[in-house]
């Protein structure tokens, strides 16, 4: 399973393109099933359909538990780090954490939560959120992880999609200064979720909380009356292990679902792989587990390759931006995976967070959720990695269950913002806007994957419909991932953003996020957002919102200076045609930029802005709206 050389990528790259059943046969073979698979692979992406393993029973909490206790029971498999430094740090073993998985899964069946029933988890970043999805497996039900940042409304539309029948929160949660309010939330979705039966909270904050008579148990209570012993239940390959909601740029969002034995097999085949794990090491996944990063590179993938993983409570700027410094160096973390979003929030305060602390710990880095400026990757390259640790820009999706492109830490030579090659069993395919596949190299089109690979969306949830549509229809045949990429001469990929984010200037087509990227070469830039707007002449305009380093003293030079930069970098055509300064941009929770708002706001249409309820931070959208151009 673990591939060692460059020469040995190759090898195994070309072996699961002739043999994709035969390779991934002798992977799920070093797992541990109950009853062996029938048969291997059976697709329709017509349908948008495809099973792994089929006939295969397992259950994946034998692999992340289970399996280890005699090897490394006494192993750290969770180091929990808290949201304030001054309060200590958790290590819960592997041994620790499958008896209290066992306990609270033993609750969940008391409460009356069976095989293929939907339990919805709300918690902040505490070992319990773990202990919680696991707990779910180890019984069969599918997890339905909402991100502790979303709203009650958004809680109610996730738990009635699936028709959850229990909901698991905790009293509060801190995030850097402040103490938030899970309980309050979850008590105001539930009044319009008609499904939930029972609701158990954690205690974090002892923020006050009204528990209902018949409804609302406690965690630390329940798990004192229960067996520390649950046998897994078996299941199917096939059967489904959880949904996640995909924070969607439009329309409503979509639950992902993933099945047992596909996912857990590609979740822990990339992450060895790319990261090249080795036992003892200790992983840092900066990542919260309500995104599919935390599900497949906190949860899935490290536990059942047997890793020592830190989970982090807090953000990264409190109390200051050293956090993560101060992690690194305390817990002497080996590999760090963080998103470019931190790094550049990170990058903008400067090196004097950072040269305090030994990071000399650290020797391999990994990036995820965006593609990553040049900036930002010399930066963490640079600074944070000594110019020695391997760096991995992770391309993937929640629809993919696992990493897709990536450089092998320390074995695919890197290039700076570039994905680099497909992980084996991986077949990509670029289309022209014909539908016609783009062959060789030099060459830039949609991004498409034409053969099944395990980690592969099976559904969206109730409505199969949706998701043969959204992935399956674009390019008949082939699975459409909605980013463009480019093949460059050698042969290497770099994801370009969002489809639904390409301009076309003049004919010409541009990246949004390529245009960024050269805005943010600036000095004087610390991150920007692009947007096309209609422009009589060129069909679309650029409108780019800048928060600058400073407030710029001669606007309209800056806008020049930015002009100039983006001109140098890619051509005059992607010069920008409004630029706007801005102290902060409309985001996800997940980060993301919310592009969709901004589009209007630069099409002068800021009437109806349409949903921002998933934005972190809803204010910096009036200032945006008075400052437009
Ligand atoms: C894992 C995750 C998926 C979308 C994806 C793409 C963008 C993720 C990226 C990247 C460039 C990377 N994306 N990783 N773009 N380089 N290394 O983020 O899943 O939240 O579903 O987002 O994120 O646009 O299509 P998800």
């Amino acid at each position: 399973m673990r591939i060692r050389t460059f020469e040995e990528y190759q090898t195994a790259y070309k072996q699961s393109v002739d043999d994709p059943e035969g390779y991934w046969a002798e992977v799920a073979q070093q797992f541990q099933w109950k009853k062996p698979w029938k048969r291997v692979l059976s697709w329709d992406f017509n349908e948008g359909r495809t099973k792994w393993f089929e006939g295969g029973v397992l259950n994946v909490t034998e692999n992340a538990l289970d399996r280890h206790l005699e090897v490394r029971g006494d192993q750290a498999a969770i180091i929990w780090e808290p949201n304030d430094p001054e309060d200590s740090s958790v290590t819960i073993t592997y041994r620790v954490l499958h008896e209290r998985v066992c306990r609270f899964a033993n609750v969940l069946k008391k409460y009356g939560v069976k095989k293929g029933d939907r339990v919805c988890i709300y918690l902040p970043m505490v070992p319990e959120l773990t202990v919680a999805v696991l707990a779910c497996a180890r019984i069969g039900a599918i997890h339905s992880v909402v991100f502790g940042g979303f709203s009650a409304k958004s809680i109610a539309d996730r738990i009635n999609d699936a028709a959850c029948t229990l909901v698991i929160t905790s009293d509060g949660a801190y995030r850097g200064s402040k103490v938030i309010p899970m309980k309050d939330t979850v008590d105001a979705a539930l009044v319009t979720c008609d499904t939930v039966q029972k609701v158990i909270v954690m205690t974090r904050t002892r923020t006050p909380v009204s528990m209902l008579k018949g409804r609302d148990l406690w965690w630390e209570e329940e798990v004192k009356h229960v067996d520390s012993i649950c046998p897994a239940e078996p299941m199917d390959a096939e059967d489904e292990l959880f949904i996640l909601y995909t924070s969607g740029s439009t329309g409503k969002p979509k639950g992902v679902v993933h099945t047992c034995g596909g996912y857990m097999v590609y979740a822990t085949y990339t992450f060895t792989n790319v990261f090249q794990y080795e036992p003892g090491e200790v992983y840092f996944c900066t990542a919260d587990i309500g995104w599919i990063t935390g599900h497949s590179y906190i949860v899935y993938g490290p536990l059942c390759s047997g890793a020592t993983c830190v989970i982090f409570e807090g953000v990264p700027t409190y109390p200051d931006a050293s956090r993560f410094w101060q992690i690194v160096e305390k817990h002497k973390v080996n590999i760090l995976y963080t998103a470019p979003t931190a790094i550049r929030s990170l990058m903008s305060f400067g090196l004097d967070y950072v040269k305090n602390h030994d990071l000399s710990s650290l020797t391999k880095l990994g990036s995820v959720g965006e593609p990553i400026n040049e900036e930002a990757w010399q930066w963490f390259k640079h600074h944070i990695g000594a110019d020695h640790c391997p760096l991995a820009d992770t391309w993937w999706q929640t629809e993919t269950g696992g990493i897709m492109i990536a450089p092998l830490a320390g074995i695919t030579p890197e290039k700076a913002t570039f994905a680099t090659l497909p992980l084996p069993g991986v077949q990509l395919a670029l289309m022209d806007e014909n539908g016609q596949e783009l062959e060789g190299n030099g060459v830039s089109g949609n991004l498409c994957v034409k053969f099944p690979w395990p980690g592969i969306v099976r559904t969206t949830y109730g409505d199969h419909e949706r998701c043969k549509q959204t992935y399956f229809s674009a390019y008949p045949g082939k699975y459409f991932t909605g980013d463009g990429c480019l093949r460059d001469e050698s042969g290497y990929y770099r994801i370009t953003g969002r489809v639904d984010d390409v301009l076309n200037v003049s004919g010409h087509r541009i990246g949004t996020a390529e245009v960024e990227n050269a805005i943010n070469m600036h000095l004087g830039v610390v991150e920007s957002a692009v947007v096309g707007y209609a422009h009589d002449i060129k069909g679309q305009g650029i409108y780019a919102y800048v928060i600058a380093e400073h407030e710029p003293d001669d606007a309209e030079m800056f806008r020049k200076d930015i002009a100039a930069t983006v001109s140098r970098i890619i051509g005059p055509i992607a010069k920008p045609d409004k630029v706007q300064f801005v102290t902060g941009l409309p985001k996800t929770r997940s980060g993301k930029i919310m592009r969709r708002i901004l589009r209007k706001i630069s099409e002068g249409d800021t009437g109806n802005l349409g949903d921002t309820s998933t934005l972190l931070d809803p204010n910096v959208i009036e200032e945006i709206r008075k400052g437009a151009l």
